[in-house]
């Protein structure tokens, strides 16, 4: 990949992942500092653009969240450099604090927040549309429709964030983020820039109305060059029964619509809208009023349906107006092909049926929950605190205790079987709501569970609070050497940047005793009875305490295992000690641990089994013995 990001062959055509090519865009643009947080479905960008930006001369970070990335590109836009920021949709949350001084700040090189939303929530808390989020900061956005479009938009965005002195938002998707397609590759820079700081550009913040006047006059001055923008075209001009409004990644499902519906070519008109904020005022008021029935085809909120409502007002015209708003695509989960051609039949007075979806021979997919992996180190954690609950509080976990979950892959135990988590919001939040059960006056202990990534991305201001307050709260972090939720990638406590340099490591204990916490321990996640007994140690001590529960994600060690030449061996069940008890399968949750239905045993399946040793430790029976694998490590 690294090959193809950095070849310098304008005209040649490549197959790139729609992120990759967001990357190569960067790259196109001589963006020469970029800041990221990982997140799904953006995090790709920059594990791209990484990779390159040593070979490329520009400098790229995984930041320790999205504040600080965009704070960091901000600040090189600012010294005249051309940067970009990349993360998913909820990330732009995270970084508004910011965003929304920087939009009346202004900038002098160019600017570009990439946004990667995640409409139906494939890998995400929510399914939020920052083409919202940029109406909301009254900055321009892009949507491009393929890794083609990807690619340009950010050299797009940078020359209109640079004329109009603004940031430019870029909003992908999860479909455009995670889809391949063919990119031709325009031409490298053949220089670079210098940093040039003018004073003169320094935000003062007073009054706001003046600097909010000034963002107005900024977009405004692009109005013209947003209609030009070559994502927005207007297709088969002259169709008479319907405009289509095409926006994003939704252009490519009505084409498709049409295609499936037959219709001829000229019979319905397609406005190509890549530009979603502010709207092309010129080429999309033409469209209106054109047509007596425009049917808009969007993903997320029905952001331009509302916005063709209120230009029709203005224009005085009164075409029927079909989307989400009126039914004909669904206004939660993700639009696709069939879903925009069952609305556009319906339109049309077509008779459609979506085709049936016929899995291939006899085949019937296995239905599965979610599941940790095998060897996970979250479920001796997840074990080790209902343990812990049990013995110290006698009762039932979900009884007797509050546990508030937060974001990583640890998150799967917001469902059944693990049933871990009484609250699950967003980054950070299991210490923060932590905080505040320990002052509802429930006389339950208060666990907040979280991973490595997550205390350093969130979780250390409301541990600060906590101490601050005197909070009686027991945080346990999971150190997992990793991000393991969203593709291992580094973070503080792991020792080495994005672009693999080395780093002090940033462990979390050292900041619990740094932010004054009076009960610290770390353990060794796979040792369960220490962990258990130092959860009911903390439980025991009034005041809040942290624990530290250090193992190395097990896919990650496997790969470790593998190149160390440490053979998996699974451990053995000894049928004659087992009695069938089940107590490893259901407590531990272990998915290498399965039922032999004809033998009525337990046993372990030999290609998931990563030779962790925790199912040795929980059999009540002593009954599995042996093995050798990632506990080894
Ligand atoms: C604001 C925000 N940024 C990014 C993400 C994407 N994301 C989900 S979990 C996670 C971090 C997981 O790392 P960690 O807490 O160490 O747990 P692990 O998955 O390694 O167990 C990230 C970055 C998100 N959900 N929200």
């Amino acid at each position: 990949m690294s090959r193809v990001l950095l070849e310098d062959a304008p005209g040649k055509k490549v197959l790139l992942l729609g992120n990759e090519a967001f990357a190569r865009g960067a790259l196109e643009a001589n963006v020469q500092v970029a800041a990221a947080y990982p997140g799904t479905p953006s995090s790709e960008i920059m594990e791209a653009l990484s990779s390159v930006a040593e070979a490329a001369g520009i400098y790229a970070e995984w930041s320790v969240n999205e504040k600080v990335a965009f704070e960091v590109a901000y600040a090189a836009a600012v010294s005249g450099l051309r940067a970009m920021c990349s993360m998913k949709h909820v990330g732009v949350n995270v970084a508004s604090d910011a965003i929304m001084v920087a939009n009346y700040a202004g900038v002098e090189g160019g600017l570009v927040i990439i946004s990667a939303d995640d409409p139906f929530g494939h890998s995400s808390q929510n399914e939020q549309d920052n083409r919202m989020f940029a109406k909301f900061a009254e900055l321009p956005c892009l949507e491009p429709c393929n890794p083609q479009e990807a690619k340009d938009s950010v050299v797009i965005a940078c020359e209109l964030s640079e004329k109009c002195k603004l940031p430019v938002i870029v909003r992908s998707l999860t479909r455009l983020s995670h889809v391949r397609g063919d990119v031709e590759l325009g031409p490298l820079p053949k220089e670079k820039r210098k940093p040039n700081l003018k004073r003169e550009i320094t935000y003062t913040g007073f009054p706001a109305a003046d600097h909010h006047k000034l963002l107005h006059e900024r977009l405004a001055s692009i109005r013209d060059d947003l209609e030009k923008v070559p994502f927005n075209r207007l297709e088969a001009r002259g169709g008479e029964r319907l405009g289509i409004v095409a926006c994003g990644i939704g252009y490519n499902y009505a084409k498709e619509a049409l295609k499936l519906l037959n219709v001829k070519d000229g019979e319905v008109a397609v406005l190509k809208l890549g530009v979603p904020h502010p709207l092309p005022k010129k080429l999309v008021g033409d469209f209106l009023k054109t047509y007596d029935k425009i049917y808009v085809v969007e993903d997320g909120f029905p952001f331009v349906e509302e916005q063709l409502k209120v230009m029709c007002y203005d224009l005085g015209v009164h075409p029927e107006i079909f989307g989400k708003l009126t039914g004909h695509l669904p206004m939660e989960g993700e639009i696709d092909p069939e879903k925009v051609t069952s609305g556009l039949a319906r339109i049309l007075g077509i008779d459609y049926k979506p085709p049936e979806v016929k899995v291939p021979g006899d085949l019937e997919l296995p239905r599965r929950t979610l599941s940790l992996c095998a060897g996970c180190p979250h479920l001796a954690t997840f074990y080790a605190i209902k343990q812990a609950i049990r013995r110290e509080i006698k009762g039932d976990p979900r009884k007797v205790s509050v546990v508030c979950g937060d974001i990583g892959c640890y998150g799967l135990g917001l469902f059944h079987p693990y049933n871990m988590f009484n609250t699950h919001i967003c980054m950070g939040a299991s210490i923060g709501a932590a905080n505040g059960f320990a002052r509802t006056g429930l006389e339950n202990p208060v666990i907040a569970y979280l991973g490595e990534s997550t205390f350093f991305h969130a979780g250390m201001p409301p541990l600060l609070n906590a101490v601050y307050n005197g909070a009686n709260i027991k945080v346990i972090v999971q150190d997992n050497f990793t991000t393991a939720m969203t593709g291992h990638q580094p973070n503080p406590g792991v020792g080495v940047t994005a672009m693999g340099k080395p780093a002090p490591r940033i462990l979390v204990e050292d900041v619990a005793k740094a932010f004054k916490v009076p009960f610290v321990k770390v353990v060794d996640a796979y040792n369960i009875n220490e962990l258990i007994e130092t959860i009911r140690e903390a439980l025991r001590t009034p005041g809040p305490a942290v624990i530290v529960a250090r193992r190395m994600c097990a896919e990650l060690a496997r790969r470790q295992a593998r190149r160390k030449g440490i053979k998996i061996t699974p451990p053995t069940v000894n049928k004659e000690k087992c009695t069938g008890c089940k107590y490893c399968i259901t407590q531990l949750l272990c998915p290498a641990l399965i039922w032999r239905e004809d033998e009525k045993k337990a046993d372990i399946d030999p290609i998931l089994c990563a030779g962790c040793g925790m199912c040795v430790q929980i059999c009540p029976q002593k009954a599995i013995t042996g093995g050798s694998g990632v506990g080894n490590l």
